[in-house]
């Protein structure tokens, strides 16, 4: 999973950048964009790596990448270099300053700079799609795909992101090649002082956030990133005394998952033991599609063990013999934890 750190100048990416990879990216004005990977633990997968010793153990991956705020002062947005940037990301991660910056004139405004980011995501937005319109009228478009145009610009005028559209209205197959900003998945970090890390969202916020069908979430990064520079041992103690349980990497992966509704499938073997994150609901054929094109291509049958009947039965030919071994076809809903092996013949 891609996921982009972006928001307006100062406003604490980097630092939380550095708090969710354990990096020590130098933060302060600018700097150029950078990538970093983080691993999703999953005890699943460690008690199969314990029971195959597989010569690989793969955890699903994040993959955060840090873009630097417009720092121009006739230019206060997001630069045209930062929305391509973000085109490109699967989760859009607003980070918005709620704590005293001493390099910048503003006080902090959280939800100001919300609603900045979601009215330049909307005309960016906008424009693409009255520039599909525009071409519509001089070739003669698909009429369905027209009509998915001009029902996301009624939305977009209507200042509402295209991620509220549910897929039974606007069939997305139609935007493939298009990467419209108010429809990727958008969490929102509201990036605190130390003092006030413990706090929940505040309800302004938290009510934009649902309006704007986002999540939200609450860190001080400047300790947090403090934190994840220690020892392991160490950090249950300073998160403790922050008044916080859980690292801001737990909450941040706990979100990111729930915003995309995401669930794991399993791979097993002496070769390798892996996750496969997948949006909950997806069918077998595009699951194994994830493994290998040529899986998908020429997909026969997957072989379904849950989780759950391989810890409790030893193992997979344990688990067939008890009856909990499946076989199902390529229209078999994914579960959480399932064990699969793709049958297929290209
Ligand atoms: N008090 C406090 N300071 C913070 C916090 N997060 C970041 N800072 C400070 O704010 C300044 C800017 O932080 P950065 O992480 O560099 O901000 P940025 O968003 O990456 O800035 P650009 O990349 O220039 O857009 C630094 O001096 C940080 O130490 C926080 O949670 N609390
Ligand atoms: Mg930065």
């Amino acid at each position: 999973m891609k996921i982009g750190l972006v928001g307006f100048a100062g406003s604490g990416k980097t630092t939380v950048f550095n708090t969710l990879t354990g990096l020590d990216a130098p933060v302060g004005y600018g700097g150029e964009v950078r990538l970093g990977t983080v691993r999703v633990p999953d005890e699943r997968i460690d008690a199969l790596s314990r029971i195959f010793k597989p010569k690989k153990t793969t955890y699903a991956e994040i993959v955060f990448c840090d873009i630097p705020g417009e720092h121009a002062a006739e230019n206060k947005g997001l630069s045209r270099k930062a929305l391509q940037q973000i085109a490109d990301q699967e989760v859009l991660c607003l980070v918005v300053r709620a704590f005293p910056n001493p390099a910048l004139d503003q006080a902090p405004d959280p939800l100001a700079d919300l609603n900045a980011f979601h009215t330049e995501c909307l005309l960016a937005d906008l424009e693409a799609v009255e520039r599909r319109l525009d071409r519509a009228k001089k070739v003669k478009p698909d009429a369905l795909e027209l009509a998915a145009f001009e029902m996301m610009g009624a939305t977009l005028e209507d200042e509402r992101p295209l991620r509220s559209v549910p897929a039974s209205v606007l069939d997305r197959e139609h935007l493939k090649g298009y990467t419209f900003l108010t429809d990727r998945p958008l969490m929102v970090v509201v990036n605190r002082s130390e003092d006030e890390a413990a706090l929940p969202l505040p309800d302004p916020i938290a009510k934009r956030v649902a309006e704007l069908d986002a999540a939200g979430l609450v860190l001080s990064a400047s300790v947090e990133a403090e934190i994840a520079q220690m020892e392991p041992a160490d950090q249950a103690a300073f998160l403790a005394d922050l008044g916080l349980t859980e690292s801001a990497l737990s909450r941040f992966i706990r979100t990111a998952y729930g915003l995309l509704d995401l669930i794991s499938f399993f791979t097993v073997g002496e070769d390798e033991v892996r996750a496969w994150p997948i949006r909950r609901g997806t069918k077998a054929r595009p699951a194994a599609g994830k493994i290998h094109s040529d899986l998908e291509r020429g997909f026969i049958r997957a072989e379904v063990t849950p989780y759950a009947a391989f810890m409790q039965y030893g193992s997979e030919h344990a688990a067939r013999d008890a009856g909990k071994h499946m076989v199902e076809g390529k229209d078999y809903v994914v579960a959480d934890g399932d064990i699969l092996h793709i049958r297929f013949a290209v």
